[in-house]
């Protein structure tokens, strides 16, 4: 890639609303499962950087959390996070749910990238959806004439349709330089933030409505120290006993689940058997500690 003069490189900000399809996305140009993904609102707390390398150049995507209004500190901190990834990029994609019709949140988010001042495009998803894409048509005149896209790319984030052409229009945006990274560097998470989201990820997966927000996932312990055998040990924070009960369930049978889902994935990610132990610990208002938010790796 040193001979191509045209070498482009850069970082990209994901910024969406809550279950746009960011961290879908991510996944799918990354080619590895590097971001927790649910149909559950703020799956994504924290910025996660993935890298992709073509021929032509090198993108550093950042992933954010979705966009929404702020109550706890946790939630503060993950709009911070936004605005912050927001101002270090060389260019935003802002990708909304084209499934569903325009809300008081979507206005919220396209202003608050209009008004950063930086380069953005636009990316309307979920197009696997429409029945009609017609649908389309209203939402590109918004994005173009009201607020002045020059790029809007309709994407199947899910079924990959129309992203090798997302990726090359965004090289396009970068400026010329350097690769970045090296190429077979995938992400910046560390393999214990990786663990724990997959965890957490088969929680969301697994629980109603209010666990989400309450469950947090930390990797107190990895053990390498039987080669054939990765020992490892996640605390699962929530609030109060009652869901630390639904955690578990009937028996445990919901926790033996989750880890089971969990360590399928672990296994495949260390490409080793591995054995994981979760236990369930009850930390009142977790969500408002700044030790303990700093502790799970919050961005503050
Ligand atoms: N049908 C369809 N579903 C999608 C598509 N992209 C994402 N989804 C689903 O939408 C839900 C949310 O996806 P995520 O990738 O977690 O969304 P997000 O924008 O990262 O959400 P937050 O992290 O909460 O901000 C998941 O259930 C995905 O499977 C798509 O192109 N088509
Ligand atoms: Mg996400």
């Amino acid at each position: 890639m040193g001979l191509n003069s045209t070498f482009r490189s850069g970082y990209v900000a994901l910024i969406g609303r809550p279950n746009a399809g960011k961290s879908t996305l991510l996944n799918r140009l990354v080619g590895e499962k590097i971001a927790a993904v649910s149909n559950k609102p703020q799956t994504t707390r924290h910025r996660i950087k993935g890298i992709v390398t073509k021929d032509d150049g090198q993108i550093v995507f950042v992933d954010t959390p979705g966009v929404h209004k702020p109550g706890y500190l946790l939630n503060r901190r993950m709009m911070a996070a936004v605005h912050d990834a927001i101002l270090s990029v060389d260019l935003v994609v802002l990708m909304r749910d084209a499934s569903v019709s325009t809300g008081n949140g979507d206005r919220f988010v396209l202003d608050m990238v209009k008004n950063s001042g930086k380069e953005a495009i636009a990316v309307l998803n979920k197009v696997d959806k429409l029945k009609d894409k017609e649908v389309l048509l209203p939402l590109i005149d918004m994005y173009s004439n009201e607020y002045g896209f020059k790029e809007i790319i309709p994407i199947s984030a899910l079924k990959g349709d129309a992203v090798d052409s997302l990726l090359s229009n965004i090289i396009g945006h970068l400026p010329q330089g350097e690769a970045i990274f090296d190429e077979d560097e995938l992400t910046d998470q560390p393999l214990r933030i990786l663990i724990a989201e997959m965890v957490r990820e088969q929680i969301l997966g697994k629980t109603g409505e209010e666990i989400p927000y309450v469950t947090a996932v930390i990797t107190e312990k990895f053990d390498e120290s039987d080669p054939k055998l990765t020992r490892i040990y996640c605390a699962i924070y929530v609030e109060k006993p009652s869901q630390k009960k639904i955690i578990i369930g009937k028996q445990g049978r919901r926790l033996k689940q989750i880890g089971t889902n969990a360590r399928k994935q672990i296994e495949e990610l260390l490409q080793n058997k591995v054995y994981l132990q979760l236990f369930v610990k009850v930390v009142k208002d977790w969500r408002n500690q700044e030790r303990q938010l700093n502790e799970l790796g919050v961005d503050g």
